[in-house]
Order: structure tokens, then C-alpha cells, then sequence
């Protein structure tokens, strides 16, 4: 039997030059992060290693380059579609066009908002609502020993139209007032401001909260992923603010650069989101020649966890990004 979580799979029954005709086109929606270039190697790694043959595209966060990409797959007649959506929406007509030639697709990372959910095989990715969990019940955590008072917190959020977005600010505001009302503490998101997964626009929108006066009143930065947080620590250099300290930040990736943050105590909870997508999609690839696409489950979760200040560094695994 062939795993789907992440083991080492078996080849394929038939013979190993079998995968040498399989063709996959790939999808990547761009390069914003390290988190992101991970993601591509990952996968473009584990497919090649399989003996499959991958034309890689690079989006560069255009959907419509996407789905001009998308369509050449379909034109070159490729077997399957490895595809990492820039948004939720606008991606029904090619699918469509997919599916009337018969290429599966497997869709990695973000979600898709389609009416028809037959478009897709299947999602392989993480879940984004228990990423938000986790940083929440950090937060909520860190401040169970106080009373009287009220947190406020400065979300910044990534792009919009992603499920990752969406769904960390939906997990967040489940957990962060958890058992903290019988102290009467209450912890709210004071504002929630867009930096789109991208380190310039985090620091931009700190630097405008600094600018405006605001800065001073928020005791929790919740950033969506690392790169923003890496530009909003440029930006809270040019103040009097200790990160870690007089402003406690939580983040998600859990890149090399913000876990070094984390042993140096500037940042006090790295919320892992695993870019090891890589073997999930090939074994996901190989059920799927092997067996059909009824053997596929509609959705795959990579595993992830959480690193925070309070936490032994030596178990933390080496980043490989
Ligand atoms: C989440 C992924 C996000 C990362 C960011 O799976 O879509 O996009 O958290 C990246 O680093 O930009």
C-alpha cells in the first residue's frame, strides 16, 4: 500500500522505465518567500527523483500568467497538473478546459473556490485555520496569568483572496480569548492590515502604524508569515520597542532566518508551516496512476507544529528554508 502521509512510497507496479513517459506540468504560483522556494524544490525534487518528467512554470503571482501556463500543460497533453493557485477564485475555466481532456490536476498549498469540485483531484497542503489555532492559544496562553486588562493586537495579514489569509485570521480569533474571561482579560485585534506574504509591504505597513502613533498601544504583532515579520522588525528598529519584549510577536513559516529570531528572543512563537510538499504530491501522483483516482482522499494534510521562547531550541529540526 502506498502512504499518503508522507512515508516513502513503493514504485509504481509496472516496470521502472514506466514514469520515464509520465509527464508532469507544474504550476507554482512565484517566489515571494524562502518559504515558497522550498515549496517548488520540494516538489520539483521528489518528481524528478520518481523518474517523472516536470515542465515547471513560475507564475510570478499573475493568475492570469497561471492559467496561460495551465493551458500549454493541457496543450502539450501532459498526464497530470501539479497546481499551487495565487488565489481562491477565477481558475473555474481552466479547470474546465483540464478536465475536458482528461488531465487530472492535484492542487498544492492554497485553496481553490470552485462550484464544482470534481475540477480537482484532490488538495495536498496545510491547514491554515490550526496554524491561526496554534498562534492564538499561544497568545492566550502568554497572557493567563494576568487580569483586569485588555491585549490589544495588530494582525498583519497576508494576501488577500488566499485561504491561508483567511483562514489563519478564522483560527486566530477562535483560540485567543480562550479561558481568559473568568480574569476578565480580553484580547482583541485592534486592527488587521494587509502586508500580502511580502517583507517590503510588512515593513511599509509598520512604518505608517509608527508613523500614525498607533504602535505604542499594540501588545501582540500576529503576521501572517515570516517575510513580513522580518520587514516589520526592520521597521521597529527605528523605535524605542523591544520585540520580545514590549511587543510580543507571533508568526507562521517557521523560515531558518525567523527560528534564529526565536533563539535570540526577538520573536516569541514560530508557528510551523511545512513546505515539504514534495513527497506528499508524489506519492498522491503514484496512487493515482496505480490505482485511479478513487483511491485519492479529496483532501491531504502535511503534518506541522509550533516552536515558541519556552521551548528546548535543541528539538527544534533544521530548517531548509
Ligand atoms: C502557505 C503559503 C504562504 C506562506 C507564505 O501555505 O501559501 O504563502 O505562509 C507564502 O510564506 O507566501
Amino acid at each position: 500500500m502506498i502512504c499518503l502521509s508522507g512515508c516513502a512510497s513503493s514504485k509504481p507496479v509496472e516496470s521502472e522505465n514506466a514514469t520515464q513517459s509520465i509527464v508532469i506540468g507544474f504550476s507554482q504560483s512565484g517566489t515571494e518567500s524562502s518559504w515558497r522556494k522550498r515549496h517548488t524544490e520540494s516538489i520539483r525534487t521528489e518528481l524528478e527523483k520518481e523518474g517523472y518528467e516536470v515542465l515547471y512554470r513560475n507564475g510570478y503571482m499573475n493568475q492570469d500568467r497561471q492559467i496561460q501556463d495551465i493551458r500549454s500543460f493541457i496543450v502539450y497533453q501532459v498526464d497530470a497538473i501539479v497546481f499551487t493557485p495565487l488565489q481562491e477564485d477565477g481558475w473555474e475555466a481552466i479547470l474546465e478546459e483540464a478536465a475536458q481532456a482528461g488531465i487530472p490536476v492535484f492542487v498544492v498549498d492554497r485553496h481553490v473556490s470552485v462550484n464544482d469540485s470534481s475540477l480537482f483531484l484532490t488538495h495536498i497542503g496545510p491547514s491554515f485555520k490550526a496554524e491561526g489555532n496554534r498562534a492564538g492559544l499561544y497568545v492566550s496562553n502568554y497572557f493567563r496569568g494576568q487580569s483586569n486588562t485588555t491585549i490589544n493586537v495588530l494582525e498583519l495579514t497576508g494576501l488577500d483572496n488566499t485561504s491561508p489569509t483567511q483562514l489563519r485570521s478564522e483560527g486566530f480569533r477562535e483560540t485567543i480569548q480562550r479561558d481568559l474571561a473568568q480574569n476578565n482579560v480580553t484580547i482583541q485585534v485592534q486592527d488587521a492590515i494587509g502586508g500580502d506574504f511580502i517583507r517590503r509591504k510588512g515593513k511599509e505597513v509598520i512604518e505608517t502604524y509608527i508613523k500614525e502613533g498607533k504602535m505604542a498601544s499594540i501588545d501582540v504583532l500576529f503576521s501572517h508569515n515570516d517575510e513580513m515579520t522580518i520587514g516589520a522588525l526592520e521597521a521597529l528598529e527605528e523605535t524605542d520597542i523591544v520585540p520580545g519584549k514590549d511587543l510580543i510577536i507571533v508568526t507562521i513559516d517557521a523560515q531558518k532566518e525567523m527560528i534564529d529570531n526565536l533563539k535570540k528572543g526577538l520573536v516569541n512563537c514560530v508557528v510551523e508551516c511545512n513546505p515539504e510538499a514534495g513527497v506528499f504530491v508524489k506519492n498522491a501522483i503514484n496512487r493515482y496512476l496505480k490505482r485511479g483516482a478513487d483511491a485519492i482522499p479529496k483532501e491531504i494534510y502535511v503534518h506541522e507544529t509550533v516552536f515558541s521562547s519556552d521551548m528546548d531550541f535543541s528539538q527544534i529540526p533544521p530548517r531548509n528554508y
